[in-house]
Formats: structure tokens, sequence, C-alpha cells
């Protein structure tokens, strides 16, 4: 581990050893500050992803196919709003200010994952969401709940519990659909075709192009690599999608008997890079009614702050008399 110049040194070591051991880096702990800044912004794009990952699935809450379908929906779209909060909440331990992120979101100064810029036309992107983008979720976020910074890795803890049943709910609907008619078998397949590589491009650009990796696996908040996670969700969906009777749209997909994991073909990563840089199909949607949210719900934050000002006064003159 490299030692900053201006670091203390015994705390550098304390850390060093905190890391070394496994333990967890707790916020009242010293840390470099190059952890403190990597964990803020990882952080800040995965609470930025929850949020914004709501209005996709969201925008079918009104159109849903049956009351069943509208309240599951309703609830899942419900807890990443939950997600989003326990996040920031992580991020605030380690100074940073919600509202100071909600700003960069919302200016584009941070980001937010590229998943969540693709269009959802028909019903049967609900089900390919929860199968595919919250099976990706849970391939990169179950190591995530053995990070090294506590309160990121507790969060997750509780966040995978539940991206595990939004997965079910997503394969569960698609089940369903494929019993269905021949349409509705069109619709799951073409779904399936559109989401597939952007889902692959939610792990990241490969191991050679990703700048971070090497810092955040050295500090154990990557546990694994972003080709590594990617890996392991192919093999994981494949035979899922033959249990459903979907083809997965790669020519390039099969076992390799002597790795003992699929070979498949290569995303268009220059795509990854447009989307990723504000340029994908709905990013500018997507950012316009965040912020749009965000100003109409001024009254509410000012009338929440008002309210708790007041419950504040009222216990501290009951602590007085
Ligand atoms: N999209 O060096 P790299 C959910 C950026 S929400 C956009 O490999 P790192 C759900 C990356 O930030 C799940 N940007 O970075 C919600 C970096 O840029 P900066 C969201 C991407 O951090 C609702 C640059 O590219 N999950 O499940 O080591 C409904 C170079 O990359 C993307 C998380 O946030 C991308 N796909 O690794 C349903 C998981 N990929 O910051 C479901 C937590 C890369 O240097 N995050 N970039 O300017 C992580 O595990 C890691 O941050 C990543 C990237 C694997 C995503």
């Amino acid at each position: 581990m490299t030692t900053t110049p201006t670091a203390p040194a015994p705390l550098q070591e304390q850390f060093d050893a905190t890391i070394a051991r496994d333990q967890r880096i707790e916020p009242r702990d010293w840390m470099p500050d190059g952890y403190r800044k990597t964990l803020i912004r990882q952080i800040a794009q995965h609470a930025h992803s929850e949020i914004i990952g709501m209005q996709p699935e969201g925008e079918w809450i009104t159109r849903a196919p049956s009351l069943r379908r509208k309240a599951i929906l309703f609830a899942k779209v419900q807890d990443e709003a939950g997600h989003g909060l326990y996040l920031y909440s992580a991020a605030e331990t380690l100074g940073a200010d919600r509202a100071d992120l909600t700003e960069r979101l919302i200016e584009g100064r941070q980001k937010y994952s590229s998943i969540f810029n693709y269009p959802t036309p028909t019903f049967a992107d609900v089900g390919v969401i929860g199968w595919f983008v919250d099976g990706a979720a849970i391939c990169n976020q179950v190591p995530l709940c053995r990070s090294s910074y506590g309160p990121y890795a507790r969060a997750m803890v509780r966040i995978c519990k539940e991206e595990s049943f939004h997965q079910r709910q997503g394969y569960e609907l698609l089940l369903t659909m494929m019993r269905g008619t021949e349409a509705q078998r069109e619709m799951v397949q073409d779904a399936v075709d559109r989401w597939w590589w952007p889902s692959l491009m939610m792990f990241g650009p490969p191991d050679g192009d990703s700048p971070n990796s090497a810092a955040s696996m050295a500090w154990k908040i990557k546990r694994h690599s972003n080709d590594e996670l990617r890996q392991r969700f192919v093999d994981m969906t494949v035979p899922q999608a033959e249990k459903l009777g979907v083809t997965l749209p790669d020519p390039d997909l099969r076992w390799n008997e002597e790795r003992g994991r699929h070979d498949f073909g290569t995303p268009d990563w220059s795509e990854l890079q447009r989307v990723i840089r504000g340029d994908g199909p709905c990013n500018t949607e997507r950012v316009a009614r965040r912020r749009s949210a965000h100003e109409e719900g001024a009254w509410v934050r000012q009338a929440a702050a008002a309210h708790a000002a007041r419950r504040a006064a009222r216990a501290e003159k009951e602590v007085a008399a």
C-alpha cells in the first residue's frame, strides 16, 4: 500500500494493518484522502444510480397490466429509493453532503450507471431489468458486502437481500410472459436483445482500461475486477436463459470446457463511453426529470427541516424545564 507523503506515518500504518487484517475502516478512523475520495465517488455514483434507476421502470407503474403487477412494481421502485437513501447516508459518514451530491448529479458533474439511459418501450422491459440489471447488480454488489468501509458494506447487505428478491420478480414476470401468447414471447426476446449488451457494460470498462481498479482493489473497496464479475454474470445467466427459452444475442457465446466458463463476445466499448459521456438514448430526459423532481420537492425539504427544528426546540425546552 502506498503512503502519501503528507500522511502521518503511525496512522497510515494502522490503516494499512486494518486493511491487511481484513477488518473494517469506520467513520471515526483515520483514512488516506484517496481512500475517502474513491469511496465518496463510488458510493455517490451508486446512490445516484438507484435514484435515476427508479425512472425506467417507474414509467410502467400507471400502465402495469394488472393490480398485482402494479403493486409489485410500486414496491420495487420504492425499494430503490430506499437503497439510494442508505447509500447517501453512507456517503455522509465520509463528510459528503447529500444536497451537494444531488447538485453534482443534476449538473452532470457526477456519474450514474450507464444502464439507466436506455428506454423501456414494453412491459417485458420491466421483467428484463429485474432479471439482467438486478442480476448484474447482485454479482457486483454481493462482494461489496465485504468492502473495507463499514457503513458501505453494511448498507450493501440489506440492499443485496432486496436485489435478490427483485431479480426473482423479474424472472417470474418473464416466465409468465413466455407461457403466454406468441406476441408476448416475441416481446420478451426483443427486450432480451436490447438489454443484454448494456447489462454487460454495467460492470465497467475492461480491466485494462479501468483506471480506478488497482487502487480500489488494494484498498479492498472492490473485491473483484470488472471482467471477473462480468464473467460471473454471463455464467450465471446462460442457464437461466435456456430455462426461460430465450436466445442471448451473442453468436460467440459458448461453453469453454477447458476454462470451465463461457466464452462470449466483446461489448461495444465505444457505446459505453458515449453513454457515460451523456450521449445515450435517454441521458437528457433522465437528468431533466431528476432535476425537476428535485426542484419540485424543495418545499417538502423546507417543511421537513422546519418541522425538525421545531421539534428540536421543543425537546430542548422540555430538558431545560
Ligand atoms: N456506468 O475505473 P473504472 C442498481 C465509470 S444500481 C457509468 O472501472 P470503478 C439498480 C467509472 O465511474 C447499481 N459509469 O471505475 C437500480 C469511472 O469514472 P470516474 C449501480 C461507469 O469505479 C435501480 C470510469 O468509468 N451499481 O443496481 O473502479 C434499478 C472508469 O471505470 C460505468 C453500482 O454503482 C457504468 N456502467 O468501477 C435496478 C455498483 N462503469 O468515476 C437496479 C458500485 C464505469 O473515474 N460501483 N464507469 O469519473 C462499482 O462497483 C464500480 O464503481 C464500477 C466501476 C464497477 C461500476
